[in-house]
């Protein structure tokens, strides 16, 4: 009986002194990793979202529609040859060249020798057709 009791009252000790280290290694572990993340996500906020909102808007205002002739439609590689008028927001006389464009669905609603109107954009240093439809 008196080693039971003994036991007993060791394991509880035991018990209580790993959890009172568990609990102090986290708050330890809470006060060293919290203020480092607030001060990283409230830096990146404010300049992030001035920057960025303003220059999307400039490229949907400046974006206007072109007339063409379609000469060409290559489905599997996204493009789209396209004997285009002036192309006024992107500075382009009018030419045959070829385009990529943004969704390759659009490429259905046409066909070679129809004629569409179609919005052509700079993306990442390429111009691609943001929207094509049917002249009418
Ligand atoms: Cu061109």
């Amino acid at each position: 009986m008196k080693t039971s009791r003994f036991l007993a009252a060791f394991g509880t000790l035991a018990f209580a002194v790993a959890l009172s280290a568990n609990v102090q290694a986290q708050t330890t572990m809470n006060k060293d990793s919290m203020p480092g993340m607030d001060m990283s996500g409230m830096k990146m906020t404010p300049t992030d979202k001035g920057g960025m909102a303003g220059m999307a808007m400039d490229t949907a205002t400046t974006a206007s529609m072109t007339d063409g002739e379609v000469r060409k439609i290559d489905k599997e590689n996204q493009k789209i040859t396209l004997k285009h008028g002036d192309i006024k927001n992107l500075d382009m006389p009018g030419m045959t060249m070829v385009f990529k464009v943004k969704d390759a669905a659009m490429l259905d609603k046409v066909q070679v020798g129809s004629k569409v109107r179609f919005k052509a954009e700079k993306s990442d240093g390429a111009i691609v057709v943001t929207s094509v439809e049917l002249a009418p």
